[in-house]
């Protein structure tokens, strides 16, 4: 029977098709796409609010009253949702705030030298915006990691863009967070307004939040296009690598496995075991427990871009893991905290059976904005500097400048920045008259 996982024999592949087996699987109409969003870009700079209720029409079939949702619908938000969820988004609440307020780290004043000090202070970005996907899964969990670290961090105006209905759950989590400024806009136009303003949707200084290839696309266009725009890292479909021992309960891995691949048919995820048993075990549980499962057709589409790989021991199940650079990583092994140090790239690790990665998804308190792609080789997951900007500063007196002057006037000098050794020696000259006079 073909198996529902493609089984891999790490040692029997070649150079090139160990690559092919790591790699991500292409998304289609790059092209296409890069087009569409920048005549939709274009669109919404010149008409505005009317280019927003125009797309609103004809890519989500709603015809808008209003573009932003009025403070009483979002106030009265806790009416129309679960007690069950309340208590839910209580709890979570609590961890991500204790999670990302430790990360409130990085202000120093240091003294470098006798009479020279440096200082680093954090100042927020001031206007953020944030966008949340509605499609086929509303993610109100990342409204909370999203807007508590900007919380945190002190951005003064946080402008939150959906695409309409948007569902009373999400404006719970915008009425918890405190969320005023709510849009019912979604998509690429939801980008292109966040980035250049509308009568209605204020322009703002980064754009933050998970998205289709559009939105994504759309970021990068309006970051290409701007010097004073950021963007946060971009999340692409969500993944998982499981590097198990013997002793790993396949039952729990055929779940984690499956819970990654549910968010989309790019998703991809992957076992790394020694043990051929094993792997075998997690093919069958997967098989009994994706019958019950409602997002069955994208699963089956994800688990065909996903593999199990079987190497020679475990130390090299790690070194296909860095070479992976996995968004999620799972280390299901006894002693898993003892493995930790062979870990070098990866978006956020799993220790031990009893760490779901829906634990992180939704509520141990670590963000669930993480990067993909492979990109957890070079960027980490969202954390409160992604909403900060760190300023240095220097105070130097004049025994601090008269003491450095040298070093400076010979650099200078190297690269012929004359005017640059004149601001020091106008200054030591002065220095010289004082002590005349
Ligand atoms: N696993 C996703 C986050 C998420 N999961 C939100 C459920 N809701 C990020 O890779
Ligand atoms: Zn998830």
């Amino acid at each position: 029977m073909h198996n529902i996982l493609e089984v891999i024999y790490w040692n029997k592949c070649s150079y090139e098709k160990k690559e092919k087996i790591l790699s991500r699987p292409i998304i289609s109409n790059r092209f296409l796409i890069r087009n569409k969003v920048k005549e939709i870009i274009s669109n919404v700079k010149s008409f505005g609010d009317r280019a927003l209720y125009n797309y609103t029409n004809v890519f989500d079939n709603i015809n808008l009253k209003n573009i932003r949702v009025s403070e009483e619908d979002i106030v009265s938000s806790h009416l129309h949702v679960s007690k069950e969820l309340k208590l839910a988004v209580e709890v979570a609440f609590k961890n991500i705030k204790k999670f990302h307020s430790k990360q409130n780290v990085g202000s120093f004043n240091l003294k470098v030298q006798d009479n020279i000090y440096c200082q680093q202070i954090i100042r927020p970005i001031e206007s953020i915006g944030l966008y949340i996907p509605n499609g086929s899964a509303p993610l109100l969990s990342t409204v909370l990691m999203l807007a508590i670290p900007a919380n945190i961090a002190g951005c003064k105006r946080i402008m939150l863009c959906s695409p309409p209905p948007i569902m009373n759950e999400i404006l719970y989590a915008c009425k918890i967070c405190e969320i005023k400024d709510v849009f019912q806009i979604g998509g690429a136009q939801a980008i292109a307004a966040l980035g250049c303003g509308t009568e209605t949707i204020p322009k703002v200084n980064k754009i933050f939040g998970p998205g289709n290839a559009y939105v994504t696309e759309a970021k990068l266009q309006i970051n290409q296009s701007s010097y004073d725009i950021g963007i946060d890292i971009l999340a692409g479909p969500s993944e998982v690598l499981i590097i198990a021992d013997s002793k790993a309960n396949p039952e729990f891995i055929a779940s984690d496995l499956l819970s990654q691949s549910e968010h989309d048919i790019n998703s991809q995820v992957m076992l790394v075991t020694y043990d051929i048993n094993l792997g075998k075990s997690v093919l069958k549980k997967i098989r009994e427990q994706i019958k019950n499962l409602s997002r069955y057709e994208i699963i089956m589409q994800s688990l065909k871009n996903s593999k199990i790989i079987i190497s020679k021991d475990l130390l090299e199940c790690f070194d296909i893991s860095n070479r992976y650079a996995p968004e999620h990583l799972m280390i299901q092994c006894e002693n898993s905290q003892h493995f930790l140090k062979y870990v070098l790239n990866a978006g956020s690790i799993f220790l031990g059976r009893w760490s779901p990665v829906a634990g992180g998804d939704y509520a141990t308190g670590t963000n669930h904005v993480l990067p993909t792609y492979g990109s957890s080789n070079v960027y980490s997951g969202l954390s409160l500097i992604d909403f900060q900007k760190r300023i240095t500063v220097q105070k130097l007196n004049k025994k601090g400048l008269q003491d450095i002057s040298s070093t400076i006037i010979s650099l200078s000098k190297i690269e012929q920045l004359d005017a640059h050794r004149n601001s020091i020696t106008i200054r030591l000259s002065s220095c010289l008259n004082e002590i005349k006079k």
